[in-house]
Parts: structure tokens; sequence; C-alpha cells
């Protein structure tokens, strides 16, 4: 039995060890260029383009037949996808499962719409790998991760909305109701899956305080925390101040790579955590 987990390329995994594994990128598009979210892509050097590119820009999910390709010959995949409150993503591999199945009856595949983005999707897909290494049936780890993910939550800390809100991921009565356009915001993915602001900050101390009280809120003790970001010393200064909550957390630290910076931007941060 062959067991694959595929996730698309906003879980800023493009290898992972644990498990059969692939990503399926997202596109991120300006102007001329186009870059795929794939272990091709230098993030640093398209946020650097990006920043002199005045222009519209854009980002496409894949479509069914990249998450179908990306299935391989595996009996059982689950497909871990950015939230499909926000993305396209979760329908293609939905439209993917489909063909898969209408052609090969006899395999099993899950979609699990993470919800969220980023780190939180990596926890997703590091419990799916556990969990079938030690042996669980494709069924109870179906009814495992929606457990799960009641339990796992994403904080974030954005330089502003300008790419969430000129994409319509954020509506602009949202933003401007809050005056949030242009101003650092934390904020965290709402149950529904929806970005949902918590707090403007002015300074960089009240940003950090800002990210560790949403954790608390959620009942952050320890356990794992995956920080992505745009921002190496924010993290370094989270993962400080979340070490003094939880000395013994499990932190993972990485440079997010191309569709969750463009979505960030520079300087952003985002944390997925157990609560
Ligand atoms: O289908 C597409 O073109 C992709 C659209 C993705 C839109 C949202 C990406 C968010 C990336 C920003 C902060 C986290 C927000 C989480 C809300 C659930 C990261």
């Amino acid at each position: 039995m062959a067991f694959k987990i595929v996730a698309d390329s906003s879980s800023d995994l493009l290898v992972f060890d644990g498990a059969d594994f692939a990503s399926v990128p997202l596109s991120i598009m300006a102007g001329e260029r186009t870059f795929v979210d794939d272990a091709t892509l230098n993030p640093r050097e398209m946020l650097d383009y990006l920043a002199t590119y005045k222009g519209r820009s854009t980002t496409a999910c894949p479509n069914p037949d990249a998450w179908r390709e990306a299935f391989g010959e595996a009996d059982e995949v689950v497909c871990v996808a950015i939230t499909s409150n926000l993305s396209g993503s979760c329908n293609a591999a939905m439209i993917a499962k489909e063909d898969y199945l209408r052609l090969h009856p006899e395999r099993k595949v899950l979609v699990v719409d993470s919800l969220s983005t980023g780190p939180e999707m990596v926890l997703l897909i590091e419990k799916l790998a556990q969990w079938h290494q030690e042996g669980y049936t494709f069924e109870a780890i179906e009814k495992m991760i929606a457990e799960y993910q009641k339990t796992t939550h994403l904080t974030f800390a954005l330089e502003s909305l300008r790419s969430l809100v000129n994409n319509g991921r954020v509506s602009p009565a949202v933003a401007a109701l809050a005056g949030l356009l242009n101003i650092r915001i934390v904020g965290i993915a709402s149950d529904v899956g929806t970005l949902q602001p918590v707090s403007k900050c002015r300074g960089e101390k009240r940003t950090q305080q800002g990210l560790i009280d949403v954790m608390k809120s959620h009942g952050f003790k320890g356990g794992k925390v995956r920080i992505a970001h745009n921002n190496p010393r924010l993290a370094e200064i989270m993962t400080g101040l979340i070490r003094e909550i939880a000395p013994d957390a499990d932190i993972q630290v990485y440079q997010a790579r191309g569709l969750v910076s463009f979505y960030a931007e520079d300087g952003g941060i985002l944390i997925g955590y157990e609560g």
C-alpha cells in the first residue's frame, strides 16, 4: 500500500522526510514575470523584484491536473490544501480526487481543507506522516486529522494587507474600516479559514507581544511551533519569547517560500502552533 501526502506550495515545504511527499505549486504573476512556487524559485529575489514592480500582481492556484499528477500511482493519498475560503486550490484537489477515483475506484483520497496555510499546514502534514508510520489505517487517520485540526492554530504579523486586499482575499471594506491597509497588524486564521485581524501594532514590541497574547489566548503552553517568515530577526525574537513561556517547545524556523512570501510581504511572519 503506497501512502502519499500531497500539499500545495503554501505549506512552504518542498521536501518532507517523514513520508512520500509532493508539493503542488501555486504561481505568482507580476507583469512579464511568472514565479512558479517550486524548488527553482528564490523567494528573496521575487520579493526584491516585487518591490520595484509597480503594476498589478496576482496569484493562481494549481489546477486539478497538477494535483492529479502529484498523486502518482499511490493507493492512498492525503491532500493538504490552503484554506478554501481564500483559494481555489482545495476545490482543484477535490476535482483531482474525483478523476483519480473514477479511474481507480479501489484507491483512497482524502482532501484536507487546512482552513489555514503555511506553518499550520506543516503541523497537519507532520501528524499525517507520524500516524501513517505508526500504522494507523487511512480511515483512522481521516478521523484523527479532523480532531487534530481543532487544536492547531495560525497567528501572523504582516507589515500591510496590501497584497491581500489588491487580490480580493480580504474585503476592502474590512481593511478600510479597521484602517489596516498600511499598518502592521497581528491576525489569526479564523475557524472558518478567513483572515481575522486581531490588533494594529505600531511598535515592534507591541507586535511581538500581540503574537504572544494570541498564542496564550489559544491555550499555548508548549508543543510544536512552526515559524515561516520573511523576517529572520523577528523570527529569532519570537523564538526567544516563546521559549520564555515554554522552554521545551519544539520550534522550527524557516524562510517562507513563494506564495506565502507574496502575501505576507517583506517583514511578515506566520506562526503555527498547537493549542
Ligand atoms: O489561489 C490563489 O491564488 C492563492 C490565494 C491565497 C490567499 C491567501 C494567502 C495568505 C498567505 C498571509 C497571512 C495568513 C492569512 C491566513 C488566513 C487564513 C499568508
